[in-house]
């Protein structure tokens, strides 16, 4: 079911400092920036790799607010991992096959991601500790 590791998804406090210590530490470049209402988050998705169905990612998440899912996190556990995202050839097949499992689906339909993908989430405290998150690339 899971194609590649889409992106793995990182909380800052200060998003472009952390873009310019990832360009500089691992020579990665920015591909998109986005704002995600939705979400709360100010995003970047910076290239690492091309894989099967799309590429792989590291996506650094500053939050627009306090109150949202990566400005808890800030407040509680400070910068670091937030998620982990696997690539999907289709998500609402993918969280119909999970769901069946058992494991609650935070997304019970697909929400809007970042670079016209389609995503969902599943709760991290049936998936062992990690916040997961489903893509199916555009
Ligand atoms: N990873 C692992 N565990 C996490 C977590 C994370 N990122 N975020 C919260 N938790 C844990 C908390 O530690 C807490 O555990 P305890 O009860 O043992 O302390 C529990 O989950 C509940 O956490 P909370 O702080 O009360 O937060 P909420 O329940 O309000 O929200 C969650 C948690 C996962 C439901 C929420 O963050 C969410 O809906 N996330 C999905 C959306 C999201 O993260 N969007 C931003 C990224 C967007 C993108 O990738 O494009
Ligand atoms: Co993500």
């Amino acid at each position: 079911m899971l194609l590649r590791i889409d992106h793995v998804g990182i909380a800052c406090e200060n998003l472009e400092e952390k873009i310019a210590f990832y360009e500089s530490t691992f020579g990665v470049t920015v591909v998109s920036r986005e704002v995600n209402e939705e979400q709360g988050v100010k995003e970047a998705m910076l290239h690492v790799a091309d894989g099967e169905g799309g590429g792989s990612y590291i996506q650094l998440l500053e939050p627009l607010h306090p109150d949202t899912p990566v400005g808890k996190f800030l407040a509680k556990r400070g910068e670091g991992l937030h998620h982990v995202a696997y690539g999907v050839t289709d998500v609402t097949q993918a969280l119909q096959v999970i769901g069946d499992t058992g494991v609650r689906l935070i997304d019970k339909q697909p929400r809007h991601g970042a670079m016209g993908s389609s995503i969902a989430f599943l709760h991290p405290k049936d998936v062992g500790g990690v916040l997961t998150e489903l893509v199916q690339s555009p």
